[in-house]
């Protein structure tokens, strides 16, 4: 590429620093000088403090002294605006004309403050009471079959609120219980529980402060967990090699200057972070980390036949794990051709980076999105776990591997029984415990909701925050199909488009948020939330509401469930919305070894460990060993290279969470002003034709019969790998087909999609 006179467009600066200070003043000036949002600020992610509602690393036992980052003050700023979103809005603009707005208008209008019912006549919410909602949606659930309803959760709302929406949607008749997760690290509870026995990952935060290396897939911190940059940035320093693989050259991975060091902020003077920086393909992680373990194996090889030791924990791989021989002959037959080929990385480089795997004693595999969103990314997961067996990196201190969860609580949504798959959820307990008969049957994930909706066969849909709508993909047809839907029902914060896109009867209930105080009949309430490492911390919000109508998620999802449900003398829905204490009490009854003495735990500095087997090395898979796995397939995409075709990476910007648009600046990227923007390098734009600020249109290239477009996509030059192209979630959405999805767990395939660019 250096031979293109075309530049691309990069960021100078480091992670952290002034610019993340300037980030947050610049989008929050006005609300920055609230001395609410300062207190608040300080207490967060602290020790009886408030747990950010952002992302889902670790908070640790010994915080900082401000123990948040930009993007999560961002998160809590977001939440306690003093815009308000009410009734007179409302009234002042119909449905049909808020569906021209955009994402960002329609967040910017500020908190909802009242209860709405969507009002045919005038095409506008308007106002209702909160028990007159309650009955109108108990009585159309009570019409409804429950079979053809779904209960969606989007990863936020507390262990507590979570428990009772599981429990609800199972007393009510189903299992309909998809979450974010199906569009997330689904992958990672199918994947990973296939070959270690576990859904979530095995390292604790500690393990951070032990490794000698960090192989580090598909994630960025620097903007989606910026406080991993901490303890990167001390581990780099104790001389920890991380080898990073991402076709994107992400700031975050490269240089960190800590915002808490007084000395790097006046010098500049950051820390390096990456070792090496490998900007595979997309969808070419199988084939590097085959090209590691194949190195790998080579190395062993010639160790045992000069007469030395082994590279490999052969005493780990014969005590514990099932199919090494099988793996090992795949890696050794893959040709390093087709693995510089599919993964765009260099042999000499993926030697190197498998030196430094083997020099390791202690290994930590670290992945996100770009793992898990590829149609084949439950063999990628599976390829990085092969990686770690083979030096025994798994159920030992400093080793592990580490999905990074997004959602704040969306791992303990999972672990108090919001799940679609019945054998998670320990049924037999909940009949007992309650008195009834749960569905047994399986119920619908994402996609499978989305397609069902699709065909007429889902009639309901009760959402527990989130934008539905705006996060899946095939959106255009999925919004024509949700408005024949019978009812809808949304609990949110503020105003987005899945509230537009509603069903014949619709419900918009707006909720407390995690930094406001909870009052209820026994005082003031603690709810907990699930981080990334399996740990469980109490949290409570201080702050006054945003309104007085304003009523928690759990009393929401309560007095839903009381309004629908016939009376019974265990179902004590009250009780439950006065004191989250005995919401507690039932969750430690029903799952006992992760939570026993719940409520007098949930204050521990740190946050009290629910414990991992594979963490102790016992394997729940069907082997009883950690699996070795050989891939089928050698790329994680779903198709091939063909003429013309790109693949499209849908990346999340500096100035978003998720379908919530802060801003308009990607500060680490250098890029500025617009997100309808296509990212390509200079080598493909020659090819192409395409000049720098060139309006192109992209289309689907999926090889199906559905057309699909974004136009008015602005040509800008990135360093990316060729052959494919970056443009933001959730603008490219509308290019993802529903179908597109991991093969195993149906995560939506959003990091490879095949597109053409056209013009115009
Ligand atoms: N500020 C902020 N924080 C967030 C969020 C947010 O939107 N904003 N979202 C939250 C949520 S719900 C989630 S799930 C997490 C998401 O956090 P991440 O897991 O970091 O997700 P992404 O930013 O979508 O993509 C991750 C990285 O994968 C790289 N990538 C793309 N394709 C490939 C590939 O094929 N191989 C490899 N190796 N890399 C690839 C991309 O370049 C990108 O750097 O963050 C959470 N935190
Ligand atoms: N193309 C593409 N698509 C993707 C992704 C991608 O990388 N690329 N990422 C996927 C991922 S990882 C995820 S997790 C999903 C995200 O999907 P969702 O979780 O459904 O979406 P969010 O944008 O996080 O939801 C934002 C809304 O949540 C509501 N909200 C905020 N805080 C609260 C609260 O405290 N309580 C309640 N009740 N409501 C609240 C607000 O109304 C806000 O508008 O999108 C997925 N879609
Ligand atoms: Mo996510």
């Amino acid at each position: 590429m250096e031979d293109t006179p075309i530049e691309t467009k990069h960021y100078d600066g480091a992670t952290g620093g002034w610019g993340s200070l300037k980030g947050m003043i610049r989008v929050f000036s006005r609300e920055l000088s609230s001395p609410a949002i300062l207190e608040t600020l300080a207490r967060q992610n602290k020790p009886e403090g408030y747990m950010c509602s952002s992302c889902a690393w670790g908070k640790p036992a010994h915080p900082h002294l401000f123990e948040f980052c930009e993007n999560g003050a961002k998160s809590t700023i977001w939440e306690l605006t003093r815009d308000r979103c009410g009734p007179e809005f409302f009234a002042a603009h119909p449905v049909g004309e808020l569906l021209g707005w955009s994402d960002y208008d329609l967040e910017m209008q500020g908190r909802l403050t009242t209860p709405l019912r969507y009002d045919a006549a005038t095409d506008r919410y308007v106002t209702c009471g909160w028990d007159e909602a309650f009955a109108a949606i108990g009585a159309e659930l009570r019409a409804l079959d429950p079979k053809s309803v779904v209960f969606y959760a989007s990863g936020k709302a507390s262990l507590e609120t979570s428990y009772l929406f599981g429990l609800f949607a199972r007393m009510y008749g189903h299992n309909n219980l998809p979450d974010s997760s199906n569009m997330c690290h689904e992958t990672t509870s199918v994947g990973l529980k296939k070959v270690i026995g576990s859904p979530v990952g095995t390292c604790l935060l500690e393990d951070f402060g032990h490794c000698d290396a960090i192989f580090y897939f598909g994630q960025n911190p620097g903007t989606n967990s910026p406080r991993f940059l901490h303890p990167l940035q001390e581990a780099v320093k104790r001389g920890c090699k991380i080898i990073t693989f991402n076709p994107v050259r992400e700031k975050g991975l490269e240089r960190f200057i800590n915002p808490q060091n007084p000395i790097e902020m006046l010098t500049g003077h950051g820390t390096d972070l990456s070792h090496m920086y490998l900007q595979v393909r997309p969808g070419g992680d199988i084939a590097a980390i085959m090209g590691l373990c194949k190195h790998v194996l080579a190395i062993d090889d010639a160790r045992l036949a000069a007469g030395g030791p082994s590279a490999l924990d052969r005493d780990f791989i014969a005590a514990h794990t099932a199919g090494f021989d099988g793996f090992a002959a795949t890696a050794r037959a893959t040709e390093w051709s087709e693995i510089e080929r599919v993964s765009g990385l260099k042999r000499a480089d993926l030697e190197r980076a498998a030196d430094v795997y083997v020099a390791a004693r202690r290994v930590i595999g670290v992945y996100g999105m770009g793992l898990t969103q590829h149609v084949h990314g439950t063999q990628s997961i599976g390829m990085l776990v092969n990686l770690l067996l083979l030096g025994g990196h798994i159920g030992r201190q400093g080793a592990g591997i580490s999905p990074v969860r997004g959602h704040s609580n969306v791992q303990g949504q999972r672990t108090v029984g919001i799940s679609e798959k019945p054998e998670l959820v320990p049924l037999d307990k909940l009949a007992d415990m309650f008195g009834f008969e749960p569905p047994r049957e399986k119920g619908l994930t994402t996609v499978d909701a989305c397609e069902a909706i699709r065909d007429g066969s889902v009639q309901g849909f009760v959402s527990l925050g989130g934008n539905f709508v705006r996060a899946i993909p095939e959106r255009d047809a999925m919004e024509a199909a949700w408005t024949n839907q019978a009812l809808t029902v949304y609990i949110a914060t503020k105003l987005n488009r899945s509230h537009l896109v509603h069903g014949r009867t619709s419900y918009l209930l707006p909720c407390l948020a995690r930094s406001e105080e909870d009052i209820q009949a026994s005082g003031r309430q603690t709810v907990t939330i699930e981080d990334s490492f399996s740990h469980i911390y109490g949290s409570i919000g201080k702050r006054s509401p945003a309104d007085a109508m304003l009523r928690s998620e759990l009393s929401i999802v309560a007095g839903i469930a009381k309004a629908t449900l016939p009376s019974h003398p265990k179902w004590r829905w009250d009780d439950w919305t006065g004191d989250y204490g005995l919401v507690r009490d039932l969750i430690a009854e029903t799952y006992p070894a992760e939570f026993r003495d719940f409520s007098a735990r949930m204050f521990q500095p740190g946050g009290f460990y629910r414990g991992n087997a594979a963490h102790e090395r016992t394997w729940k898979t069907e082997s009883g060993k950690a699996e070795f796995t050989h891939p089928d397939v050698i790329s994680a995409l779903g198709t091939g290279d063909a003429p013309g075709r790109f693949h499209l990476i849908t990346m999340r910007s500096n100035d978003q969470f998720n379908t919530t648009i802060y801003g308009f600046s990607d500060r680490l990227r250098g890029l500025e002003g617009s997100r309808m923007i296509l990212l390509i390098n200079p080598s493909d734009m020659l090819r192409e034709g395409l000049t720098e600020g060139m309006e192109v249109t992209l289309v689907c290239d999926a090889g199906d019969d559905v057309h699909r477009e974004v136009r008015g996509l602005t040509v800008t030059p990135f360093d990316l790998p060729d052959g494919c192209v970056g443009g933001y979630y959730p603008e490219m959405n509308v290019l993802v087909p529903l179908w597109y999805h991991d093969k195993e767990s149906k995560t939506p395939a959003s990091k490879g999609v095949p597109v053409r660019i056209g013009r115009g």
